[in-house]
């Protein structure tokens, strides 16, 4: 502390501070300070007196600066670290805004009288003592280049310490060797050429194209090859409409021929009709296997994705993960997600933070991500300035300290090299990294916008500017390195494309399928004759008591609270003694006999472990260490084990992710519970864009199932209603199934039926809340060994021949009619349960009502409110005969806030119905 006595000022304190730190233990001081303090030490020892005993600092030699200015000088170091991204060269097309970066001399009490001392912290760049000339050229090259290299917020000093090695020491200049120069000269000429190719042939037609952002192709192509190398062996990438075509057939290995087909209008055939309406062409997904320049094979898929920004980047990360869990042993670094964004996208889009909410998650991990920004400076006709408030549009990078590179698109050599530096760091952190490649877009938005519309300045700038081809072309040019190189690939490019488009039969693509496309392969797409009755998914009585064995055991040493070895006992009770379960264990059974055939089951969602109505107590914890315990990973060896996860607070891109996991294995029951059933509308783009319409629209099935909490029992307007009027009316062409049961045992047959069938199709439950503790919801354990899901339970009460009215209904209103049925002993009402409504089970119910109830009048009984609920779905499929409804009147809200009323309007429902 004396020693340092002599610091006036308002450092002096802080120094101090981290002197006596750096004395008790070296490392625990930055790497700058400690070559500070080691100068320091060495000009104690030889100097003996390096200040004056009043304060002020004293030269060491006439070429030594004061100890003041050392330390203004390892502030600069540590200021362009931290600030200098903001003075970099990474706008292509005009001069940055002045962002304030405050790195000039005078902001270090610094100036040119300075420039030629040696200061100490030269050692942090040099490994020795530099002059200040130096170190600023220095930082100056490293930090605003044509890279602004943002990570000093990262709050782990090794990875501070990491990218300080890399861009300071190991890569000051990263300008590759020769061959590698040509090979981004080559990515690029086919990202460039291609484009200009469609321009000229397909005039106006709609591509959104990538010119202005072409480095996209040399860029991605260098995370694959750098990736490989370091052992990733599977590639998973979802982008939106810009450059989509151009990285299908340069990056992905489609054909040219295929694109230029598309481009001609092909005409679907009758199969592909049979499947669906199919989508435009820069919205499909593709996989291929690529062999790497280095020989390494590996896969490469690109994510169907419909217009809705962003929202493919929660699918591809629920399908890395799927991929993960199947394929590569829970590695993550066997295969990467590579998401690409727009700038405004990136910025805007509300999902982008909950998929980075998610990315250290332990139930949504998958290893880190790699982000590329294709920052093309606007979003439609929007500028950038109206499209964030954030400095970058990568700012949100920061939530889980992931660094970002910002990178000057016209450098196609920057970005090669940002690229590596993204795969190197994601193999080595298993964190998110971005790269944030600033360019431009050539035309309007479509190629038949005109962007002189809105940004008229900044495009008379790019009518001018040279493609980056050509830029880079004159680079090499300019280092003598083969003139003629690049005139000479546009040509053979260009004729290739010719040939092409003339139909030469292209070389076809080599196709392997890899494993779970293999699985895929095995099964076929649904007609509808697959609905008229449900195959046999009983278990065996052995199997049965293997699980409840599972689910009544706690294991020695685990300490239950009191209610939970109560439950345990009820559980036991329940399968072994009293032989009828409740809804919670025939839910656990189905999962458990999924689990033994050695397939995965995986539910997530909000609080899913308990459960929101405190039933399903899947994971029990210990009540003096919180431990926890999984009662369905222990029922038999060589099961899979359970994949329960309770989700952050998000339904947009959970229920994204968990869509994925199911588009990628189709041999995985994929479970996703909304914390109400009315939280589904959050995310409202995946359930229309993908689970509704990804068959039609891209052909690929998808089995993913969702539980809903639905039912009118007086908790107001937010937690009665999944709004299943929503999912019937997307409901058609078999497309999904909407489903509200009644009873454990169809809910057990319903969910193992979703692997029985040899084809896929998503599931939305409108589930039980105050049923699932209802006396009258138990199956008898014989109804799991044997039989299968019932689309429509018939009523077993009323006389055939009295009934007059026939009440057709869904979930738990039933109960309510049954009390009134049985209160009034009324033989001449049947009530008859559409447990399934999509596919309506026509055939059985018209069966069912002519012959059994011939004579009766048919109702449609609800409680929600007439525009919702099914009864406009059931007024579109009941054509046999006429059909009245009784349900709340027509309502804004979807039910009443004030908990008295509730009763009231359920009593007029129910007397109406028996009227
Ligand atoms: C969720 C959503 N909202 C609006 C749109 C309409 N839209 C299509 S492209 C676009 C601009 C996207 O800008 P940016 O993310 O910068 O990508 P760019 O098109 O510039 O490559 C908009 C608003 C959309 N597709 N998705």
């Amino acid at each position: 502390m004396d020693k340092y006595s002599y610091i006036s000022n308002a450092h002096g304190a802080y120094i101090d501070e981290l002197y006596q730190n750096y004395l008790n233990d070296n490392a625990s001081v930055d790497e700058s300070w400690q070559r500070f303090f080691e100068g320091f030490e060495f000009s104690q020892k030889f100097n003996g007196h390096a200040a004056s005993s009043n304060g002020s600092a004293q030269p060491l030699d006439s070429n030594a600066p004061d100890q003041y200015k050392e330390t203004k000088c390892r502030d600069l170091i540590f200021s362009y670290r931290g600030r200098g991204h903001l003075l970099a060269q990474t706008n292509p097309i005009r001069s940055r805004k002045d962002r304030r970066a405050l790195l000039d001399l005078e902001h270090f009490s610094l100036t040119e009288a300075d420039m030629d001392k040696t200061f100490q912290c030269g050692y942090s760049l040099f490994g020795k003592p530099a002059t200040l000339r130096k170190i600023l050229e220095r930082l100056q090259y490293v930090y605003t280049g044509p890279i602004g290299f943002e990570y000093m917020y990262i709050r782990e000093p090794e990875i501070i310490a990491w990218f300080k090695q890399k861009i300071e020491a190991e890569n000051v200049s990263f300008m590759p060797a020769f061959e590698e120069q040509k090979h981004i000269l080559w990515k690029l000429n086919e990202g460039v050429v291609f484009e200009n190719f469609l321009h000229t042939k397909y005039v106006g037609q709609k591509r959104f194209s990538l010119e202005g952002g072409e480095s996209t192709i040399p860029a991605l192509d260098a995370i694959i090859e750098r990736s490989a190398e370091l052992g990733v062996k599977e590639f998973v990438i979802g982008m939106a409409h810009r450059g989509r075509l151009n990285v299908l057939v340069n990056v992905m290995g489609k054909t040219y021929e295929d694109v230029f087909n598309e481009f001609e209008g092909i005409m679907p055939t009758e199969e592909d009709l049979k499947i669906g309406d199919g989508d435009v062409k820069y919205h499909m997904g593709f996989s291929s296997m690529h062999t790497t320049r280095a020989g390494k094979e590996v896969i490469l898929q690109l994510a169907p994705n419909p217009s809705h920004l962003e929202a493919v980047g929660a699918v591809v990360e629920g399908y890395v993960r799927a991929n993960c869990d199947a394929m590569h042993h829970g590695n993550a670094d066997k295969i990467l997600p590579i998401i690409i964004h727009g700038d405004a996208a990136v910025a805007g889009q509300g999902i982008i933070y909950e998929l980075i909410q998610m990315s250290k998650l332990k139930g949504y991990a998958t290893g880190g991500t790699i982000h590329f920004v294709i920052n093309n400076q606007v979003g439609f006709t929007t500028d950038f300035e109206d499209a964030r408030s954030s400095i970058y549009c990568t700012d949100i990078a920061k939530v889980t300290d992931s660094p970002v590179l910002h990178v000057n698109g016209d450098d196609p050599e920057a970005v090669v090299y940002a690229c590596k530096l993204a795969a190197e760091f994601r193999e080595k952190f298993n964190r998110d990294i971005f790269i944030d490649m600033v360019c431009y877009r050539r035309h309007g938005h479509n190629e038949s916008d005109e962007p002189k519309f809105t940004q008229p300045k900044l495009y008379n700038k790019i009518g001018l500017h040279p493609n980056t081809r050509e830029v880079y072309a004159s680079v090499l040019s300019g280092r003598g390195n083969a003139p003629d190189l690049a005139k000479k690939m546009d040509l053979e490019f260009r004729q290739m494309l010719q040939d092409r488009l003339n139909m030469v039969k292209q070389k076809e693509v080599k196709y392997k399928f890899q494993k779970l496309e293999e699985d895929w392969q095995k099964l076929r797409y649904a007609q509808p004759s697959d609905f008229e009755k449900s195959p046999e998914t009983g278990i065996s009585q052995d199997l049965i008591n293997q699980i409840a064995n599972a689910l009544a055991t706690i294991p020695q040493g685990f300490n239950p609270i009191k209610q939970i070895a109560k439950l345990v006992e009820d559980r036991k009770r329940m399968f072994f003694e009293d032989k009828r379960l409740d809804w919670a264990s025939a839910e656990l059974l189905a999962y458990g006999s999924i689990l033994c055939e050695g397939k995965i089951v995986r539910l997530s969602g909000q609080d899913v472990e308990r459960g929101t109505f405190s039933h399903r107590h899947a994971v029990l914890k210990d009540a003096e260490n919180n431990t926890p315990y999984c009662s369905l990973d222990y029922i038999m060896p060589d099961q899979e084990r359970f994949r329960i996860f309770n989700s952050l607070l998000s339904e947009f891109a959970v229920l994204g992710f968990e869509f994925g996991y199911a588009m990628a294995n189709p041999n995985a029951l994929v479970v996703w519970e909304a914390q109400f059933g009315d939280f589904a509308n959050g995310a409202q783009t995946m359930i229309d864009q993908f689970i509704a319409a990804c068959e039609s629209k891209w052909h690929r099935m998808n089995g993913l199932t969702l539980l809903l909490p639905h039912g009118y029992e007086g908790q107001g307007p937010e937690h009665s209603n999944a709004r299943p009027e929503r999912f019937l009316q997307l409901a058609a062409e078999y497309n999904i199934i909407v489903a509200n049961i009644t009873q454990p045992a169809n809910f057990f047959h319903l969910l193992r039926r979703q692997l029985a069938w040899d084809f896929r199709k998503p599931l939305i439950i409108m589930s039980p809340k105050s049923l699932l503790r209802d006396k009258r919801v138990m199956s008898d354990l014989s109804e799991f060994t044997q039989g299968h899901f019932q689309e429509m339970i018939d009523d077993t009460y009323a006389e055939p021949k009295e009934v007059k009215r026939v009440l057709l209904c869904t979930g738990k209103v039933y109960f309510d009619l049954l009390e009134r049925q049985q209160l009034e002993q009324r033989k001449d009402v049947a009530i008859v349960r559409i447990e399934q409504l999509h596919p309506f089970p026509s055939k059985q119910v018209h069966q069912l009502v002519s012959s059994k109830y011939a004579k009766a009048k048919v109702m449609w009984v609800q409680e929600e409110p007439k525009n919702m609920g099914a009864w406009t779905f059931i007024h579109r499929v009941y054509t046999y005969d006429q059909i009245t409804c009784i349900g709340r009147k027509e309502s804004a809200s979807p039910a009443t806030g004030y908990l008295k009323t509730h009763p009231y309007e359920q009593k007029y429902i129910i007397d109406k119905a028996f009227a």
